[in-house]
């Protein structure tokens, strides 16, 4: 029986906490339980401060076979930031230098350029070219995305990001248990048929994979973001909502489950969000959006940022999120599954954030003071 954990961001004292409350104990160095298996569903690293840590409590226990794992949407960009848009010729000396940027340099300074500075920015020219080589990786090396994985740049050495990018390469994308289910945010069977078959039903990501899968537009770009993102619908023209990172974003993320009621952009929206536009959504999006039957077996999954201060309870009878925002103060949440067809929110177990702890605790402290 499985005990399936959520986003960990960084946060290995939480992991430990939520393992050691969940029954596990170390031995030799790696967490196990007499009777039952964690499984990990990604996003390890981005955010927090124990990033390495986190990094090797998830991999110990996946190597001692006290845990199985998926790779999450932040693992997977950070294999794509590594990563040339077009393969490298080795006979070219300049692409030899950019693949020398992709493994050798984990802060990303001045991606594509051969200096390790950031050269200003004289002319029309150098706008372009810098543009040019923002965007000659997978993950485009934009400020925003530089600042979603800043806190993992800085934790990590070169080398060992390096390393942990290989060990992600093996990691699966999705589980399939039989009577259990596991994808870091959306279970679609058609979008996860595209990418079985393209690669076959387990995979090394390869940097040809990485690139495959980084060409918007196509099959595969949408097979990957569906199912590691979460699928998205466009607002109507001229609405944004602000994204948790405070990004203005034209788009939602849509509640893929349930029962295909929603009638506004609002009801679709999942987490449900204050401030969305509450016109009526055109007629078919609500149908369209729903990808997973109620005759489905259990799938549990991260990824949405739920509030710490919503009821831990099933999103279905056969879907659970297991991500309750322990990077902005919020929880590390399980899922203890044993079984069970219809998920039950008795089945939820977490533990606090530290910081919240520790800022409350001091709180305490100045005021008895
Ligand atoms: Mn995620």
């Amino acid at each position: 029986m499985f005990d399936v954990i959520g986003d960990v961001h960084g946060h290995a004292d939480e992991l430990e906490d939520l393992l050691q409350l969940l029954g596990y104990a170390k031995k030799s160095g790696v967490y196990r339980h007499a009777t039952r298996t964690a499984i990990f569903l990604g996003d390890w690293i981005d955010r927090g401060p124990q990033i390495r840590q986190t990094l090797e409590v998830v991999r110990s226990m996946v190597q001692g076979k006290s845990a199985l794992a998926v790779i999450g949407n932040h693992e997977l960009n950070a294999m794509a930031w590594a990563t040339l848009r077009v393969a490298p010729k080795v006979s070219d000396d300049s692409s030899n230098r950019a693949v020398g940027h992709a493994t050798g340099n984990a802060t990303g300074n001045a991606a594509g350029h051969s200096s390790g500075n950031a050269p200003l920015v004289h002319n029309a020219h150098d706008q372009k070219n810098s543009a040019d080589a923002m965007h000659q990786w997978c993950r485009s090396r934009t400020e925003k995305n530089r600042r979603i994985h800043k806190a993992t740049l800085e934790q990590l050495s070169a080398t060992e990001l390096t390393e942990w990018l290989n060990w992600f390469r093996g990691i699966p994308w999705w589980l399939d248990l039989g009577a259990l289910r596991c994808v870091h945010a959306c279970w679609d069977a058609t979008q996860i048929q595209v990418l079985v078959n393209s690669f076959g039903n387990s995979w090394t990501a390869t940097d040809e994979i990485i690139r495959a899968t980084h060409v918007w537009g196509t099959p595969l770009s949408d097979a990957t973001e569906c199912i590691l993102k979460g699928p998205e619908i466009a607002l109507p023209h001229g609405h944004t909502l602000a994204d948790p990172e405070g990004f203005a974003r034209k788009v939602i993320r849509t509640k893929w489950f349930g029962d295909g009621q929603a009638r506004t952009y609002a009801d679709l929206c999942f987490p449900k969000r204050e401030g969305v536009c509450a016109d009526a959504l055109p007629i078919g999006v609500a149908s369209a959006t729903q990808r997973y039957g109620a005759d489905e077996p259990p799938v549990l999954i991260g990824h949405y940022w739920i509030p710490a201060t919503d009821e831990p309870q099933p999103l279905a009878p056969n879907v659970a999120c297991v991500d309750y925002s322990v990077a902005r103060g919020g929880c590390l949440m399980a899922y203890r599954w044993s079984g069970e067809k219809v998920l039950t929110k008795e089945h939820f177990a977490w533990v606090p954030a530290r910081l919240v702890a520790d800022q409350k605790k001091s709180q305490q402290e100045n005021i008895i003071r």
